[in-house]
This record gives structure tokens, C-alpha cells and sequence, in this order.
């Protein structure tokens, strides 16, 4: 219905024909401007959908029969020039097409007819045996692929549940064609580019000619893409004659890069032939295959390429694309050497690289990173995606002209990762777009131990790239021609079109899952193939030699050439003593942003204030609550929300929407580029935020205030993200890989649903510093708190954070009173606040920016406080001189006579205010302190200290109203003890151990919570416990 749909609207005249570049930017722009309207791409009204012979199958004939007939009327059969000038002429359904007039007779509706073109001869059988061709070009087009020869070992079992493929020059019968038809000449349709130069062929070239487009070396997928632009782009790259010759220059650097490819796996497995390292053997021509498309990107005026890839001959990559000094790889092998950073460091085949070189080829400088990742396949795909797009943002690159992204993927993995599809998803959306990236997939049809036919329900491990239409190019990898034809074609694709694509290099695995793995086990059959399997490179230089391009000796001489190459590197890595995972470093931060002295260490060891002036809590506060540009009507309940801000502003308060106004716009001003992603983050899932105004009267029309702060402030991008957390999550930590001056911060919806992103937290987050030496300040806003919503929505799971801390909890830290709050932050591997005041909250964020290092920073944000009247702060907490409190010590009643006091309740977050309304009503605000530890790690045990000296009669309470198994217990308990030198029990006030984070039932939820108040507030609660 598409098709036919997409045909009748253009069977409209078109005034001229638009390029695909120019329609793909119309979109772009249109969703890139303030306005972000996306322009309808199509209108569908044309008369003729009425047609009555106009069906799904016919409508392509007609289509490029329109085409044809708009260039050149005299190009298509008169009968159709009739048909189409009727059609346009207004002719109503079923009256734009003439049949023949009857014998003898006055044709009904003559008078109709009169304003039309004469009528035409009988042209049913020509129609026909065009019809029948372009079914015939149509079908090698759709589904040469599933006969093309794609597999090296030529046992693929690739399963098409669909009928078999109608073509060759034995299956013309099912197009109503006979074998006396082989030699008849037809008119090409003018979606084919077979007859190059020539607009009409015998049928038997056609088919020979589709044969050789289709069903040789290289399958393209294609024919599902919407665009028909793109499909004749795509048609004229692998059907016109002769595209795939090449010049001898070309073969012998082609020879070569095989040579390096091969020879580097063979050199290692001679050296260390008991070491893992994931080789490359049946896929050797990946090397060659991501050299060409840098060439060809680099040519096309990339400067920067970020590339993600697993295990799968990655030093391979490292050392022959990327660069890796030789000796460097080699000493990774030398298990005695010292490492010289901090850190606990990773395997050799997880370490990412960045190096800048002159592109041989080009003779242009060329950034080309690939990214560290864990083991968790595909987790690195949206970390790329983010860091790429970052790099774009900062040099100005809006369309991804200058720094693109190339991601690596295994058959198994890319068919059975979510956050592939997560990722793919991202990459046409106006603010995660990076303009195309080009995947290529080592598909050596197995996956560890598992055949892809018990791995996978689609036919290609690529099939989920059909989501966004990404043009799917599987090539045989054992025919480097055409690998590097594809991976020409590929690159062009994403400079011409800033769209995915993807290249399926189908080869094999030569060993087993690693080189220690014994794979006739479990694949005994194809491994007798694959023993059989002459090599790839000795195949193509037998085909160079025989051919000419190359001698034996020259050949020969290449590989010593390399050989030697190796051997030295070889020598030279035995004198290295020391392992600088530095040099390992796959981000480094920007020379001209100095965030670092040269030894890389922080300029300071201080933390500066991160409060403001009145007049800029006064300006920030003023733009929050109005809409600063003309003509703009705001809807009625926002415009009370805006005014309830200004109030708020002239009382010299702030509720927690307002204090992060106030960090973020403050930061702005001063430079910072923030950038908040999530789902619904425009507007607040709470609707408290309304950072993006909307207009009432103009679809789609929005102001965002804050970039309307100052005028000479940093960027702030707020972007309501696609429904995922595994691959925005990892998006945004890429971004904030990119640059130490930007405020990245992913809000979860709920914090519970942080756990579908749950890889990128523990394998990235967590320990990324630790692994590969690579600060990061991602911030996680994790709304989280009890409020009877039931067991989700409830926990965004604080006792997980916790445990992954890295602090020691038995010991006391040894740090000087001055520095002991920053000496903490810089040790730890992530900070982890819980704020009960909006103007913590707001010093917490600016400190992740004003702090001399980057750390990520998980903040559990609360909801019903909100709008809670007592959760408002006021300006003097945030006027300059004021820092963010690690812990807030009680200031009421009990600070007058600390001695009389029994009991001191540790909390943090929300139920602080529950505590102290019921402390109140119990008339205790003289006997009952109430402490609230914000920064929970770094745990504040040298503020923690005084409040216990303070009150040295008071027993010690930790309450909580998460359940005893989760929440902060567990944590807090042992830091609490090590801060009283174990001389005080930690008594606990708290919902009791439980499976579910929170009960469905809200009666039930009160009856809890009063029961641990009771408790907090029961004196002889803990009397008689040991
Ligand atoms: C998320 C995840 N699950 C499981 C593994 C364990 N594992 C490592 S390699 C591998 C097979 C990968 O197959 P494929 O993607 O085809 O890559 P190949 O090894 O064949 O190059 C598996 C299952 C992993 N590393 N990551
Ligand atoms: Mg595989």
C-alpha cells in the first residue's frame, strides 16, 4: 500500500527534481531550527490514485515510467504520454488511460475525451513484456542477494522463508517470457543502470548483466528503503558497467594492507602462541576494508573518526589502522610489567587509542580514536554515538562533515544485543544524530560456540539495521575487491546521505572462539572446511600474480618487509619496564581547555564557592519565571507556574526547580555547555521543570529561557530522548567523555528504570577511571523516595550505588581538617548525593563543575518535595561564600543544650522532613537531634564526627524508610561505628527486610512509615539490645 501510495503522489508534476542531499537537509533543518517543525516530506493528492489498473505491483512500472516521461515525454511508450498527460491534464479515475476505440463505433463518453489526446493502438502485450522485464531487474534488485555468493565456505545456511528467487536465464517462464525472448531487445526501465551508456538491451544481456550487479561477490539489501532517491543511488553504484575495476596502484596497496593484516596474527601467534587475543584469521580483510572507508572519508573531509569494536581483532585494528606504536602492543604481552598510573587497568583487547596521523592516502591529518570497552558486547555502540556527537558539537559541525563514527560488530552480538536497536534508534534524531555512522560487521557466522540458526530468528545478523533504512551491503570477505568496492560505496553513502550503512563482511572464524578454544567440539563439519580454506591473502595474491599486477618476489618481499618490521618492534618492546595505561587514553581532554596541569594532575587541590551573587540569583530567578521572546502565549497553568517563580524570586527563595535554574544558569553564564537528556526532561516528568516553553497558538513553536541568560553564555541543550536508558544513558556518557567543560546530565524517569541501563553504570561509570585512567563528570538523576506509589516508581536502588563504592569502611580517612572534603572526592569513583534542600542541590552542581577533577556524580532526586512547602531554600544559602554541605547538622533547639540529648537520628533525603514533623508533634525538638547526611559517599566522616561529639549522650539512630535490605543501612552502619571508634551501637529506625522495594498497598505504605517514626522516636526502642 506504501508503494503505491508513494506512487500516486508522484504522479504529480514536479517542478524540479530534488536531490536526496537537499531533501535530507530540508529535513534536517527544519528539525534543527528553533522552530522544529518536521516538514510533512510528501503530499498526497493526486486525482489518479483512483486508477483502476494503478496495484502494489504495477505502480513501480508507472512510477518510472512518470520519471521517464517528466524528463523526456518521447522516452516512454506513447500510450503512456497519453496516460500522463491526461492524468495531469485533471482527467478524472479510470479516464486518464484510452483503450483502443471499438470496432465501428463512437466511444462512450467521447465527449469527455474530446479535451484528451487522440487515442492509441492496442499496446497490452508491449506493456506486458516491459512489465515482465521490470520484474525481472526488480526481482535481482529486491533479492539477488539471498543468491549472491557471499560465504567463503560456501555452507551458509541463510534461511528465506519466502519462495524461492525467480531469476536466470532458465526462470523466464514465471515472468510470462519464453527462452525466444532471450534475444529480443527491451527498452531498460529507468530504474536500472545496467545498460550504462545504452537504453536498450537483449533480455539475455539483462539478465547477465543483473547477474553480475547481484549475485556475484556482493549482496545489497536495499529495496526496502522509502526513498527513491537513495534506491537509484544505490542501484547506480553496483549496476553500472564496470565499477569494479581497479587501478594497479589500487591492488598493490590492497595486497599490501593484506600483508600487514595477515602477517601481524602470524607474527603474534608465533611470539605468544599460548596468549589470548581474539585474532582476526578468516577476516583479514577487515583491515583493508576500514582502511578504505578512512581513505574515502578522509577524502570527503573527515578529520576525526571515533570507532567502537569488540574483542575480535582488535590489536589487529590497533596496530595496522589506528597506529599503535608496534612495541607498545608487543610489551602488553609481558606479564611482569609495572604499571606507572593509578588504576587497576584492563586486558590489552579492551584498551581504547587515540592517535592524529597524515593520511597516507590523502595526505591530510586525521584523528582517529578507538574507544576502550568492557567485555559486555555492543554496550561501547551509544557511548560512541555520544562521544562523536560531542566532538561535532564543539567544532561546529552540524551535519557531520568533519567527524564521523565507525562501529565494529560481531554477527551474534549485533543480532542479539538490545542496545543495538537502542542505538540505531538514536542515530536520526535531532539531538543524538551523528549524521550517519558506518557499521561493519565481522560476520563469521558463529558466535562463540553457537550456530547462528540457533542464534538468531532473522535471516542476517544485520536485519535489525532495517529499522532505519540503512542501505545493507554483505560482501564475501574472502574477495577483497570487493570488500574495499563496498566499503568505498559505504562511505560515500554517509557523506553523500548522513544516513547509516552497514557492510557485512560474511567470512569465517580460521580458530576457535579464542586461540585456546577447540572449535571441532561443537562446529566439526565446518571446520574441516575451514582447514581446507586456503588463506585469503595467498588466494588474492595468487589472482595479482596471475594477473600481472604483482611478482612474486615483489609479494614476497612485502611480507619480509613487515616481518622485519614486527621483529624490531619486537626487540624494542623488551626494554620497556613500564606499562602506561595513559597511553591508552582514548579521550584525551582538549589541549586549549587546560583542565590539567602537564603531569596531568589537578591545578588545585580547592574547591572553590559555589554560590552567587544577589543580582545573579536575581537576573536567573527573573528569566525563570518569564518568556523572553515577543508574541508568545504560554498556557494559562504555566503562566501561574511562572508567576508562583517570581514570587519566589522577590521572597528570595528557591523550590527545586528554581535552584537548578539557578545552577544551570549560572553555569551557562559562566561558559559551561550543559546538556540534560531523558525521557520527558523538557518539560519535567513532574512537570515542575518547563525548561522548553510551548506555544498555544503555533504547532511546534518553543522558546527555551535559558539560553537567553546572557549574551555571551555557553549553549544549553535539553532533549526529550528516545524510551531508552541502555542506550541514552550510554550517549550521554560518550558526550561527557568529550570535554571537561560541559555539565552532562541523564535524568531516569523514574530511578528504578536505571537498571535497563545497568551495563553502562557498572562496566563504564563505576569503574571507567579505574579501567582506563579517563575521568568522566556525568551526573544521573535518579528521582527516587517512598510515596505509596508501589513497589516501582519507588527505589532508584541507592544500596547498589553504594556497595559499588570504593571507600573503605572500616577506615577512618587520613586527611588534613582543610583538605579532607576535596582529598575524598578526588579518591573516590563516583560521588552519591541525596539533597533534601534545593540549594544543596544546586551547590552539588555546580561543584561537579568548579571542582578540579571530574567524577561522576549519582544524585537520588526527590518528588514529593517538589512542591513540599518546608523543601524551599533560601538565597543566603546560595549567595557566594556558601558551599554544598556534606551534611546538615541540626540547628534547632538541640544546639542549646547538646548534653540533654538522647538521641541522634542520622537520615538523609526526604524523610528528614517526615522525622521532623513527627519530632514536632511529639514536642522531642529538645531531646531528638536530627543530622542529614547529603553526601553520602564520599561518606563526610570527619562531619559526622562532630555531630556525634556534639551529643555525646545521644544514642545513635540510622532512619530510613527504604526496607532494612536496601536504602543506605548497610552503608552507613559500618562508617557510622568506624566514625565512633566503635564505642556507640548504630540503632536502626526503618522499614523492616523485603523482597519488593515498596508495597502496592497505600494504607499499608502509612502504617510502615508511622511504624519506624515510632521507633526513631521511641526512646526505649532499642533498650536491652546488645
Ligand atoms: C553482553 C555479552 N554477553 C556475552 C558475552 C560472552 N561472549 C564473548 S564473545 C561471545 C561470542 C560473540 O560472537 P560474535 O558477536 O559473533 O563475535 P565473534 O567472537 O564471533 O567475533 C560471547 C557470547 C559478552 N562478551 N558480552
Ligand atoms: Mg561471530
Amino acid at each position: 500500500m506504501h508503494r503505491l501510495r508513494t506512487t500516486v503522489v508522484r504522479l504529480r508534476p514536479i517542478a524540479a527534481p530534488q536531490t536526496a542531499k537537499s531533501q535530507s537537509q530540508a529535513r534536517l533543518a527544519a528539525v534543527g531550527g528553533a522552530l522544529r517543525t518536521f516538514q510533512p516530506m510528501r503530499s498526497y493528492t493526486a486525482s489518479v490514485s483512483a486508477e483502476p489498473f494503478l496495484n502494489g505491483t504495477s505502480s513501480n512500472y508507472v512510477e518510472e515510467m512518470y520519471y521517464a516521461w517528466l524528463e523526456n515525454p518521447r522516452s516512454v511508450h506513447k500510450s503512456w504520454d497519453i496516460f500522463f498527460r491526461n492524468a495531469n491534464a485533471g482527467a478524472p479515475p479510470g479516464a486518464a488511460y484510452q483503450s483502443p476505440p471499438p470496432l465501428g463505433g463512437a466511444a462512450l463518453g467521447l465527449a469527455n475525451a474530446q479535451a484528451m489526446v487522440g487515442v492509441q493502438p492496442n499496446v497490452e502485450k508491449l506493456v506486458e513484456d516491459h512489465l515482465a522485464v521490470q520484474s525481472l531487474v526488480r526481482a535481482y534488485q529486491v533479492r539477488g542477494h539471498h543468491i549472491a555468493k557471499l560465504d567463503p565456505l560456501d555452507i551458509s545456511v541463510v534461511d528465506f522463508d519466502e519462495a524461492p528467487v525467480m531469476v536466470g536465464l532458465k526462470k523466464v517462464e514465471f515472468y510470462g517470457l519464453d527462452e525466444s525472448d532471450l534475444d529480443k531487445v527491451f527498452r531498460l526501465p529507468t530504474t536500472t543502470f545496467i545498460g550504462g551508456s545504452e537504453s536498450t538491451l537483449p533480455l539475455r544481456e539483462i539478465i547477465q548483466r543483473l547477474e553480475m550487479a547481484y549475485c556475484q561477490s556482493i549482496g545489497v539489501e536495499f529495496m526496502f528503503i522509502n526513498d527513491l532517491e537513495q534506491c537509484q543511488w544505490i542501484r547506480q553504484k553496483f549496476e553500472r558497467p564496470g565499477i569494479m575495476q581497479f587501478t594497479l596502484e589500487e591492488k598493490r596497496t590492497l595486497l599490501a594492507r593484506m600483508v600487514r593484516s595477515t602477517r601481524f596474527e602470524e607474527f603474534l601467534q608465533r611470539k605468544w602462541s599460548s596468549e589470548k587475543r581474539f585474532g582476526l584469521e578468516g577476516c583479514e580483510s577487515l583491515i583493508p576494508a576500514l582502511k578504505t572507508i578512512i581513505d574515502k572519508s578522509s577524502m570527503n573531509g573527515v578529520e576525526s573518526i571515533i570507532m567502537g569494536m569488540p574483542h575480535r581483532g582488535r590489536l589487529n585494528v590497533l596496530a595496522n589502522v589506528i597506529r599503535k606504536e608496534l612495541d607498545q602492543i608487543f610489551c602488553q604481552f609481558d606479564s611482569k610489567l609495572e604499571a606507572a598510573d593509578e588504576g587497576s587497568g584492563d586486558v590489552k583487547y579492551h584498551l581504547g587509542m587515540w592517535h592524529r596521523r597524515i593520511n597516507r592516502v590523502t595526505d591530510r591529518n586525521i584523528t582517529l580514536s578507538l574507544m576502550a570497552n568492557p567485555s559486555h558486547l555492543e554496550a561501547v555502540d551509544p557511548v560512541v554515538q555520544g562521544k562523536t556527537k560531542a566532538e561535532q558539537f564543539y567544532c561546529g559541525d552540524t551535519e557531520g562533515n568533519r567527524v564521523m563514527s565507525i562501529l565494529l560488530h560481531g554477527d551474534a552480538a549485533f543480532a542479539g544485543q538490545g542496545v543495538v536497536y537502542e542505538t540505531f534508534h538514536l542515530s536520526d534524531l535531532p539531538s543524538y544524530t551523528t549524521h550517519g555512522t558506518i557499521h561493519v560487521v565481522v560476520n563469521n557466522q558463529i558466535g562463540f560456540t553457537t550456530d547462528p540458526r540457533v542464534a538468531r530468528s532473522s535471516s542476517y545478523p544485520t536485519d535489525v539495521a532495517k529499522v532505519v533504512n540503512a542501505p545493507i551491503f554483505h560482501v564475501n570477505a574472502d574477495d577483497p575487491e570487493a570488500v574495499m568496492y563496498v566499503c568505498n560505496v559505504a562511505a560515500e553513502w554517509r557523506a553523500t546521505f548522513h544516513k547509516d550503512v552497514v557492510v557485512d563482511l560474511v567470512c569465517y572464524r580460521r580458530n576457535g572462539h579464542n586461540e585456546m578454544d577447540e572449535p571441532m567440539f561443537t562446529q566439526p563439519l565446518m571446520y574441516k572446511q575451514i582447514k581446507k580454506q586456503k588463506g585469503v591473502l595467498q588466494k588474492y595474491a595468487e589472482k595479482l600474480i596471475a594477473e600481472g599486477a604483482v611478482t612474486r618476489q615483489e609479494y614476497e618481499e612485502e611480507i619480509a618487509k613487515y616481518d622485519k618490521i614486527c621483529e624490531e618492534a619486537h626487540t624494542r618492546s623488551k626494554d620497556e619496564k613500564i606499562l602506561h595505561i595513559k597511553h591508552w587514553l582514548d579521550s584525551p581532554w582538549p589541549v586549549c581547555v587546560c583542565f590539567f596541569k602537564m603531569d596531568g594532575q589537578p591545578k588545585s587541590m580547592t574547591s572553590p564557592s559555589t554560590g552567587l551573587t544577589e543580582e545573579e540569583l536575581g537576573h536567573i530567578g527573573h528569566i525563570a519565571s518569564s518568556v523572553p521572546v515577543e508574541d508568545f502565549t504560554i498556557h494559562g497553568g504555566l503562566s501561574r507556574i511562572l508567576k508562583g517563580r517570581a514570587a519566589m524570586v522577590g521572597q528570595r527563595v528557591c523550590d527545586w526547580a528554581l535552584g537548578e535554574y539557578m545552577a544551570f544558569g549560572s553555569l551557562l553564564k559562566e561558559g559551561t555547555h550543559i546538556r540534560l537528556s531523558g525521557q520527558d526532561v523538557e518539560r519535567g516528568t513532574f512537570s515542575h521543570r518547563h525548561h522548553v516553553l510551548h506555544d498555544q497558538n503555533v504547532d511546534k513553536r518553543i522558546c527555551i529561557p535559558m539560553n537567553h541568560i546572557a549574551p555571551n553564555q555557553a549553549p544549553y541543550t535539553v532533549c526529550n530522548s528516545s524510551l531508552s536508558e541502555y542506550g541514552v544513558l550510554g550517549f550521554e556518557l560518550g558526550f561527557a567523555m568529550a570535554s571537561p567543560n560541559a555539565l552532562v546530565l541523564w535524568e531516569a524517569q523514574f530511578g528504578d528504570f536505571h537498571n535497563t541501563a545497568q551495563c553502562i553504570i557498572d562496566q563504564f561509570i563505576c569503574p571507567g577511571q579505574a579501567k582506563w585512567v579517563r575521568q568522566n563528570g556525568i551526573v544521573l538523576l535518579l528521582p527516587h523516595g517512598m510515596e505509596g506509589m508501589g513497589p516501582e516508581h519507588s527505589s532508584a536502588r541507592p544500596e547498589r550505588f553504594l556497595q559499588m563504592c570504593n571507600e573503605d569502611p572500616d577506615a577512618y580517612p587520613k586527611f588534613s581538617a582543610e583538605e579532607f572534603a576535596v582529598r575524598q572526592l578526588y579518591d573516590c569513583n563516583w560521588i552519591i548525593v541525596n539533597c533534601s534542600t534545593p540549594a544543596n542541590y544546586f551547590h552539588v552542581l555546580r561543584r561537579q563543575i568548579l571542582q578540579p577533577f571530574r567524577k561522576p556524580l549519582i544524585v537520588f532526586t526527590p518528588k514529593s518535595l517538589l512542591r513540599h512547602p518546608d523543601a524551599k531554600s533560601n538565597f543566603d544559602d546560595m549567595l557566594t561564600g556558601t558551599h554544598f554541605q556534606r551534611l546538615i547538622p541540626d540547628s534547632g533547639p538541640v544546639c542549646e543544650k547538646p548534653d540533654g540529648v538522647k538521641r541522634i537520628v542520622f537520615c538523609t533525603g526526604k524523610v528528614y522532613y517526615e522525622l521532623t514533623r513527627e519530632r514536632k508533634n511529639r514536642g522531642m525538638d529538645n531531646t531528638v537531634a536530627i543530622a542529614r547526611i547529603e553526601q553520602l559517599s564520599p561518606f563526610p566522616f570527619d562531619q559526622v564526627k562532630v555531630e556525634t561529639d556534639r551529643y555525646p549522650n545521644a544514642d545513635l539512630v540510622w532512619c530510613q524508610e527504604e526496607h532494612k535490605n536496601q536504602g543506605y543501612y548497610d552503608y552507613v552502619k559500618p562508617r557510622l561505628r568506624t566514625t565512633v571508634d566503635r564505642t556507640r551501637p548504630v540503632r536502626y529506625a526503618g522499614r523492616g527486610p523485603a523482597a519488593a522495594p515498596a508495597t502496592g498497598n497505600k494504607a499499608a505504605h502509612l502504617v510502615e512509615l508511622q511504624r519506624f517514626l515510632d521507633t526513631a522516636f521511641n526512646l526505649d526502642a532499642f533498650t536491652g539490645q546488645s
